[in-house]
């Protein structure tokens, strides 16, 4: 692990990731797979099964030479309560600035707490004392603080992969002093952003009565936290890599089979309502409208996975998608051609990476967003000599970093549409300038990087003083 000693790693997360299987799950999973490797450890959380109230399960664990995979299973109470009702009825919409889908119940809070608490009572014994643990996530926010009450005194670390939001908006979280309080609890947390490590100062400022240090540590409820941004990323040799394949090409090829289209845009999203999916569609409608040259040339492929179908703003997001995407492709197509694939499927790392690389435009426009690694994704995957050009939101996390793309407003369907008309029109030479700015940033501040600055001031930071 570069430059630092490391003491075992214990990584906390709603679910585990399988780290064999990283190919396919990507993102995350490399990241901090590569890290549990390297220096040997524990990933702990569910393991996705949901099983009856009532019924006692173990911690499984499974050890691969030295990386323990540690698993429990969550009751449909929790469920219900902690997964699809706390964390991604009132945190996710929240912390996304979507207060108008916050659904509250005073259940869902109490569910939050007990499956925090039930984590740490399984994970404490799994713990050695010089043990240092990175929990991830607004599912786990009050993890460190029911590993304290539990004894445990090691370091613990935690990154919100999600923004942080202002503090008008946290008032809308129930219970939101409370939430702030046991983030003390742990020693270091990280942010996306300077916008989300800024807001959560703000919130402290405003709510406890916190004390901001310049060098990133903040006083409150008698303890002292260090809160900095480490923007996360990919790795960035890794997807190349995997965009420049045999199989990748003859991808490229098959994209372009159809001679009447010249340019193809493409976007890659969970289907979710933070994405400006609705706003994307409207935008290539307008670019059509606006600019009739595209008819029968351009072609956008918006690639969206399946995800939390269980919550009823995921279901009306994605009938609005399918009756535009039918609205569209009825207005515009022609016998040989179809302006708009839409595809509602999760697809091979290694497919995107190709896909990627064969469009001339990506398309990266959430309304809010914690960082968003498609964007990056998009910039590795592209041919250096003749590269694509990325449209990205100046709502996502990456926007403080790639601001070399064409930075719109996802709100701004006009604004979109003209972003899309200049990227199919832009010149070689731009294009490459605009490129390896990009890559140039991403190469240096990569997945490795990330974890490797997160864990130094973890591993270095003075534990658990209080104020
Ligand atoms: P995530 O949804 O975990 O979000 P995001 O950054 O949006 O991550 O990346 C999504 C990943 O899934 C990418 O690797 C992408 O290639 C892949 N993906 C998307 N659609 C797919 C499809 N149809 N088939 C297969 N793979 C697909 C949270 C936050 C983000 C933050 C990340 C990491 O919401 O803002 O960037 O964590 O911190």
């Amino acid at each position: 692990m570069g430059g630092f000693c490391l003491n075992r790693l214990v990584l906390v997360s709603n679910r585990v990731a399988d780290i064999e299987k990283q190919a396919q799950s990507g993102g995350l999973a490399v990241a901090l797979g590569d890290a549990l490797r390297s220096i040997g450890g524990v990933w702990f959380g569910w393991d996705g099964n949901v099983i009856e109230e009532g019924v006692t399960t173990a911690v499984k664990e499974t050890v691969q030479d030295n990386v323990t995979i540690a698993t429990v299973s969550m009751t449909d109470r929790d469920y219900e309560e902690y997964y699809l009702g706390f964390s991604n009825k009132v945190l996710w919409p929240v912390f996304h600035y979507r207060l108008d889908l916050c659904e509250f119940e005073s259940a869902y809070f109490e569910g939050y707490r007990r499956v925090n608490k039930f984590f740490a009572g399984a994970l404490k014994p799994i713990l050695r004392d010089d043990d240092v643990i990175w929990a991830h996530d607004y599912h786990l926010m009050s993890l460190a603080a029911e590993l304290r009450a539990l004894g445990a005194n090691q370091k613990i670390g935690f990154f919100l992969h999600i923004p942080f939001p202002p503090p008008e908006m946290l008032l809308a979280v129930p219970l939101h002093d409370w939430l702030l309080e046991v983030l003390f609890q742990f020693d270091v947390l990280g942010f996306q952003t300077s916008t989300d490590t800024n807001n959560f100062r703000r919130c402290v400022c405003k709510y406890a009565k916190g004390q901001v240090h310049d060098d990133g540590r903040i006083e409150a409820f008698g303890r002292t936290v260090l809160a900095l941004e480490f923007p996360i990323s990919i790795d960035v040799d890794e997807f190349a890599a995997m965009a420049n394949t045999p199989k990748a090409s003859l991808q490229i090829a098959r994209l372009n089979r159809r001679t009447v289209v010249r340019s193809h845009i493409i976007g890659v999203d969970r289907l979710d309502y933070t994405m400006g999916l609705p706003e994307r569609f409207k935008a290539f409608r307008r670019l059509l409208e606006m600019y009739p040259e595209h008819m029968k040339a351009v072609t956008f492929m918006q690639i969206a996975q399946p995800t939390r179908v269980e919550v009823e703003a995921y279901d009306s997001i994605r009938m609005e998608l399918e009756e535009l995407s039918g609205a569209i492709n009825g207005e515009f197509s022609d016998f040989d051609w179809t302006p708009l694939r839409y595809i509602h499927r999760t697809m091979p790392r290694d497919t995107l990476a190709g896909l990627f690389r064969g469009c001339e435009v990506g398309l990266v426009t959430p309304l809010r967003d914690g960082m968003n690694l498609v964007a990056k994704e998009y910039v590795a995957a592209q041919d250096e000599e003749d590269p694509g050009v990325l449209i990205l939101s100046r709502f996502a996390g990456a926007a403080e970093e790639l601001q070399e793309a064409l930075i719109v407003n996802p709100y701004d369907i006009d604004h979109i549409a003209n972003a899309m008309q200049t990227a199919l029109h832009m010149p070689l030479h731009e294009r490459r300038e605009r490129n390896s700015a990009l890559l140039k940033r991403i190469k240096t501040h990569d997945a490795r990087h990330w974890r490797e600055s997160f864990l130094a001031v973890l591993t270095s930071c003075v534990h658990g003083k209080a104020a």
